[in-house]
């Protein structure tokens, strides 16, 4: 045993490593994750980009989409799909953590950024939450100021190409700092609430933050 009680060897070298993710995850909550180490542990890098959903994959025409903006906002609004890609367009480049493991780098993505939708939509005071809602009935949650962030989209182009059905087509919610199961695909709904309310995987075991780097995985 060193001096703080670790046990010599690989092992200590491994809770080492973990507490310094912890602090630098402590220090970093909310903010860029520029000091962070880029793949984040327990996880493995992959070159593509794998399907996974509850095998229902919604056919979201563009005459059928439609994206409401509901709850606690001053100016709840509904968009057509064209009157969404009417909205200030930006490229954005990150990375994805899935929690079953893979990784994958510098995808290029193209949407409406989330603070262009906060602008619009002017969140009231008493809203805290954020609960987006699927077309094949998922939905996930986040709290406000996790949405209210420089690299929160909802996209509809992946390296240059519209985003295919299988991974959410047109459009679909894309939070990098959090496990993908955060990002909803066939987005219909994103309503602003003054409570938390746990998603499809957060009621079944999965941690309600999602935080690649804290290991926020399950509970
Ligand atoms: N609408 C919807 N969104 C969803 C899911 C889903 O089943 N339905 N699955 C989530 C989970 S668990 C993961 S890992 C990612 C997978 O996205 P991908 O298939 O594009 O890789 O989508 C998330 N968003
Ligand atoms: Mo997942």
């Amino acid at each position: 045993m060193d001096d703080d009680g670790v046990p010599e060897g690989a092992r200590g070298k491994l809770i080492e490593r973990k507490q310094d993710w912890a602090r630098e995850g402590r220090l970093l909550t909310g903010t860029t994750a520029d000091h962070r180490q880029r793949l984040p542990p327990g996880q493995r890098l992959v070159r593509d980009w794998p399907v996974l959903d509850l095998g229902i994959q919604p056919d979201v025409t563009p005459q059928k989409f439609r994206l409401d903006i509901v709850g606690a906002v001053e100016r709840p609004f509904t968009l057509t799909l064209d009157e969404f890609m009417a909205l200030p367009q930006a490229d954005s480049v990150s990375d994805m953590h899935c929690v079953t493991q893979w990784s994958n780098y510098d995808n290029r993505w193209r949407g409406v950024s989330a603070r262009t939708l906060l602008e619009r939509a002017r969140p009231k005071p008493t809203a805290s939450h954020v609960i987006f809602h699927a077309h094949d009935g998922y939905t996930t949650n986040v709290r406000l100021d996790q949405f209210d962030q420089p690299d929160v989209f909802l996209v509809h182009s992946w390296n240059d190409a519209p985003i295919s059905r299988a991974h959410g087509g047109p459009v679909r919610v894309l939070i990098p700092r959090f496990y993908l199961w955060k990002s909803a695909k066939w987005v219909q709904r994103i309503e602003f609430r003054a409570t938390d309310r746990p998603g499809f995987w957060e009621t079944r075991g999965y941690h309600n933050n999602a935080d690649p780097w804290l290991e926020e995985r399950y509970g």
